[in-house]
């Protein structure tokens, strides 16, 4: 190869980890020729099983060169909304940035600025160091809303594993299983280097079973498939624990053993019943019916501890929580669950049995069953369904949330940047934003805030609009970026080296981020930009290095086994990715039966919530989605979002590849539900309710049972015909979620809406 030759073409294959949010985290071999790159393949992983990418990586040639790709810092000229935007040079542009901060602490106090992020951001470059430092401490972090709810449930029933570590077994332990429930998750789409291990272990004969309203990607290749009306999952849960508990197919030893069924709950103030309660000199320990002695007596005490049972202690009348759960779903009968939930009352029967039967049995839950108002009593209830029939803690068996990391081994890394002890956040719940007062006067979004991760949109963006100052970096101009006043071009991660989301380890491998391309236009990484603030805010100290260096000290630092065999140095010799030291079975989430609970383990009884009447995973029928709901005769449709083949979230919405295939925002729905509105395949539809409307193209689709339909979360504001699927959304929120968790989940998809053909005006499509 000859240097300075304009003839001679360099190409080199570079390796590294895809960094979307998609919840996989595949290998990357990227062909770069003359310094661009021209092509992407699947790597090699350090374990084969977790080799392969999705269609959509093929296209990251597009993407990262695309025409939305924010070259140089913009500064905006017009009025906000108008996408009236001048180049500015960076130092331009930070030091506006850097001013207007300074006045807004000085005037307000550093909780006057907000920080918010991409899901799909670097863990090491998310401005979280910033955000803690600035001002003294203390700006407001807008957090959460997003994929929390079921994993709330989960928390609260096997203790807490941080608000996202509630998974199922490791993906690769499909194939120990002999029943496996899907749940409210279509893997085929959203979770695609995932899907071949359920393939696999359907193939080798595990019966898997799908719980989609709609007969999804996956649902098509299951041996089973049951469509419960969109939000009625709960007393579906409910339906089949009355099965299990009413025939007696229940692991006995495991639920007194190992979990709170024998505890005795005070009936008064449905508290458990502790020592202190019977003798103020006695200490605080839980209290079970012992048959033997025939008295209530300490857990540790106790040698025939009851399950189930109504006594009086003193003059305290108990149940045990086993009875408390059986009373609770003896009403819900197959027939009258059958109701609730548009099911045959038989299939609720067959399911419990097959579940009862199939040993070990497993339940994968997705996010489809995340975005409604009680999604964390969902699952409450669907863990019970595994507590009850003992399916915890084993190979093939388990509940978790199945989308993403798979349930990685655990590796604890070690300490990232330091930070000095008062650097701190005030967390502000996203879901909050807009609907009560915050001090807040401008906000920096890493990413597209507005776009994707606000539901109700109208409500956020009139509190954007009255924002004085809003800041965004991104790659591309996108929905928030319109109502910004300074934007800035941030490199990809092709572009660099900050680690990705999830901290390197994903199975049982650790990935390393290599740089790839030289940074497109003048952009620069989330780590620089972070770095190039502090400075300028005189934070300089705390950001010295490279993002090469936090990594190797995380790696060299980690006092975890799972360590043992790695150090950065052999990473990077090795080409960026490494086996842990990490048994090569695959991971078993609670194999040790240890419950990180109050009382050490599986509680489907929560006491906290007694006040709200939901010590137990109740059945409450408040929500938009379920008929019975005041707006369902004027709304008659239940609008979800489902995640979209062609993109993580928005990301992709700009590859003409895809965009070849799904052109633009659809509006799928039952062919029945169209032909009575008037509409046609074809046809543009206006979506509308209460909180705003979208304008999209109808596609009759047979897949969605009526009073159902969809329009694909993602999509930009510039995509759409008019109105965005964002001001549909529902963001009510959730009392319970609030009181245990401090935070709400966001119901995107408990959303009611009716459709109708779209006036001629807003039939074209944006400029
Ligand atoms: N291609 C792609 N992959 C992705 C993403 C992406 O944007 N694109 N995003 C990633 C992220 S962050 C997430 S959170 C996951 C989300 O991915 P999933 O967990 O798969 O969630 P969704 O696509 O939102 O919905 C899954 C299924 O739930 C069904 N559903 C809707 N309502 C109900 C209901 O009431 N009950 C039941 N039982 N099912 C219901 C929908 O019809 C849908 O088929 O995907 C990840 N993977
Ligand atoms: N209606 C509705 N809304 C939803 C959902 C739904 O089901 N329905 N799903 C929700 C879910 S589960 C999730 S996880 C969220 C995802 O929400 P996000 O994480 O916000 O979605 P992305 O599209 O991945 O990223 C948003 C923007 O961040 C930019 N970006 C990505 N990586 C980086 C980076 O490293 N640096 C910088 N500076 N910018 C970056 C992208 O270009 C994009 O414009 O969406 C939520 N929104
Ligand atoms: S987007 Fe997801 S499935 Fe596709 S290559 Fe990246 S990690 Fe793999
Ligand atoms: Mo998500």
């Amino acid at each position: 190869m000859i240097a300075n030759n304009p003839h001679c073409v360099t190409e080199r294959v570079v390796n590294t980890v895809c960094a979307h949010n998609c919840g996989g985290r595949s290998r990357l071999a990227c062909t770069v020729r003359n310094g661009v790159l021209v092509r992407v393949e699947p790597a090699p992983a350090p374990d084969d099983t977790y080799t392969g990418l999705c269609v959509r990586c093929l296209t990251l040639p597009q993407w990262v060169y695309s025409k939305e790709r924010i070259r140089t810092p913009m500064r905006r000229i017009g009025p906000r909304g108008s996408r009236q935007f001048i180049p500015v040079s960076w130092d331009e542009a930070l030091d506006e940035i850097v001013d207007r901060f300074s006045a807004l602490i000085r005037t307000h106090g550093s909780s006057s600025i907000a920080f918010v992020r991409s899901t799909s951001g670097s863990p090491i470059a998310s401005y979280t160091r910033l955000a803690a430092l600035l001002g003294g401490g203390g700006t407001s972090n807008f957090y959460g809303g997003v994929d929390m709810a079921v994993h709330m449930g989960l928390n609260s029933t096997f203790g807490d594993k941080g608000m996202y570590g509630q998974h199922s077994n490791e993906w690769t332990d499909r194939l120990n299983s002999r029943l496996t429930i899907v749940w409210g998750h279509n893997p085929a789409e959203t979770a695609m280097t995932a899907m071949r291990h359920l393939l696999n272990a359907r193939d080798a004969g595990c019966e898997v079973v799908v719980i989609d309203p709609r007969y999804s990607a996956t649902a098509v290749h299951a041996n089973w498939w049951i469509a419960p009306r969109p939000g009625s999952d709960l007393p579906l849960a409910l339906g089949l624990l009355h099965v299990l508990i009413r025939e007696g197919w229940i692991d006995r030893p495991f639920l007194i053993e190992h979990s709170c069924a024998p505890f005795l709950v005070r009936v008064d103030n449905g508290k458990y019943l502790r020592g202190s309660d019977l003798s103020p000199s006695a200490r605080s320990t839980l209290q079970v019916w012992d048959e033997v002695q025939g008295r209530a007596v300490d857990l540790n005490a106790a040698t025939a501890p009851a399950l189930e049972g109504r006594f009086a202690v003193g003059d305290i009348p108990v149940a045990t929580a086993f009875t408390l759960l059986s009373e609770l779903v003896s009403t819900y009968t197959p027939a009258h669950v059958a109701e609730l939930t548009d099911l045959a009352a038989a299939d609720i029967f067959d399911l419990a049995r097959a579940f009862a039967q199939a040993k070990p049995a497993q339940i994968g839950l997705g996010y489809g069953v995340d975005r409604y108002k009680h999604s964390e009593l969902f699952s409450r209830a669907a863990a019970a369904i595994a507590i009850v029939t003992g399916n915890v803690g084993k190979p093939g068996a388990g509940i978790g949330v199945q989308s993403h990391y798979h349930g990685s081994h655990p590796a604890r890394l070690g300490p990232g940047p330091e930070l000095p002890k008062w650097a701190s956040t005030r967390p502000v719940p996203m879901i909050e934003v807009g609907r009560r007062e915050l001090p807040v006067r401008a906000v920096f979004c890493q990413g597209d805030w507005i776009n994707q991760r606000m539901g109700d949109m109208n409500v956020s963006l009139d509190y954007l609009k009255q924002l004085d100052f809003v800041v965004t970096v991104d790659h591309f101009f996108q929905t928030t970026t319109d109502w910004s006043d300074i934007i800035l071009p941030a490199c990809t991660f092709l572009e660099d080296t900050s680690p990705t989301r999830d901290a390197l380890v994903f199975g049982n491998s650790i990935y390393l981020r290599t740089k790839v391309i030289d940074p497109v236009g003048e952009a620069r990484t989330d780590f620089e930009i972070e770095r190039d603030l502090a400075n300028r805010f005189g934070l300089g100290e705390w950001f010295q290095g490279t993002s090469e260096d936090v990594v190797r000290r995380q790696i060299d630092g980690a006092r975890d086994r799972a360590f043992s065999n790695v150090s950065y140095d052999k990473v990077v010799q090795a080409g960026g990715a490494m086996r842990l030291d990490v048994p090569t079975t695959p991971h078993v989430q609670y194999a040790d039966l240890i419950f990180t609970t109050k009382s050490g383990r599986a509680e489907f009884y929560c006491e906290e919530l007694a006040e709200l009447g939901e010590a137990l995973p109740v059945f409450v029928p408040d929500h938009e989605a379920l008929p019975a709901h005041p707006l369902a005769e004027r709304y008659p449709l239940v609008l979800v979002q489902t995640h979209a083949r062609q993109r993580a979230h928005s990301t992709f919405f700009n590859t003409s590849w895809t965009l070849e295939v799904w052109p633009e925002p659809t509006l799928e729905m039952n062919p029945d539900d169209a032909r009575e509105r008037g509409l046609a395949n074809g046809d543009m539809g206006e979506a509308y309710n209460g909180r705003g409307h979208v304008v999209a193209k109808v596609v009759c689709n047979p897949d969605f049972p009526p009073g159902m339909c969809n329009i694909t979360e993602g999509w930009k504001q510039q995509q759409y015909a008019d109105g965005n699927v964002q001001e549909l959304t529902n963001s009510e929120i959730n009392a319970g979620q609030t009181l245990i968790w401090g935070h709400a989940n966001i119901p995107y998809f408990d959303t009611r809406v009716e459709i109708r053909p779209a006036a001629p005006a807003v039939r074209g499509t944006r400029p």
